[in-house]
């Protein structure tokens, strides 16, 4: 069963398609370089942080957490938006209840096997929609894309989605991804065009 999560935007503004945002059928690839190797036998998940027991899996134990299937829309922040596209995968709601939440928690950096990482408030991460998807279309994803593992955001722009993912950390204050660093915005929500902070 597909859950379909693209009426979100109706949270955050009028339209599906977000100001400045044009629709594409492509799924164009971008990555701050190439795509890393990976091995199925050494391969790690951890989560770490402000959490009451941290995590850590392999590719198996991952993959037999409780998967879902949601069709979202894809928002990149250089102006191109995919909409229906299906992703399977586990939710972060699974992982954050799983480890335990901190109280004193406020924000979440997630690492990749290229060193690219991202940050996001708690808040914009305990939402149903926020997946680690190992599958689009009905496929495992391929690895231009993140496989085996990548975040989707439908409700923040793409650069929020890490490819690649091996680890979130939750974190008492704070601090910057790769983009976040160069000037891009923490929050990167579409329909207020938060592009750069
Ligand atoms: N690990 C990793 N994740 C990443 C990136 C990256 O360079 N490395 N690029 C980000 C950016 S800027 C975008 S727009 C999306 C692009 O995803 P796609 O290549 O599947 O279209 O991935 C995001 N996640
Ligand atoms: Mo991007």
């Amino acid at each position: 069963m597909t859950n379909d999560v693209t009426g979100l935007y109706q949270e955050f503004g009028d339209e599906r398609l977000p100001p400045g945002q044009r629709e594409t059928s492509a799924f164009p690839v971008l990555s701050k370089s190439g795509t890393p190797d990976w091995d199925p036998e050494t391969w790690e998940f951890t989560v770490t942080g402000a959490v009451e027991e941290e995590l850590a899996f392999s590719w198996d134990e991952f993959r037999d957490l409780p998967g879902e299937t949601q069709r979202q829309d894809f928002h990149c922040v250089t102006g191109w938006s995919k909409f229906d596209c299906e992703f399977a995968g586990v939710s972060f709601l699974e992982l954050a209840d799983r480890a335990g939440v901190d109280d004193d928690a406020v924000h979440v950096m997630f690492s990749a096997l290229d060193g690219y990482t991202t940050d996001l408030p708690l808040e914009d991460c305990l939402r149903e929609e926020v997946l680690f998807a190992w599958e689009y279309d009905g496929d495992a994803l391929s690895e231009d894309h993140g496989g085996p593992l990548r975040v989707v955001t439908p409700h923040r722009y793409a650069y929020k989605g890490v490819k690649w993912v091996d680890g979130i950390e939750f974190l008492t204050e704070p601090e910057h991804g790769y983009w976040e660093r160069r000037g891009y915005s923490q929050t990167a929500n579409p329909w207020q065009e938060e592009r750069y902070s």
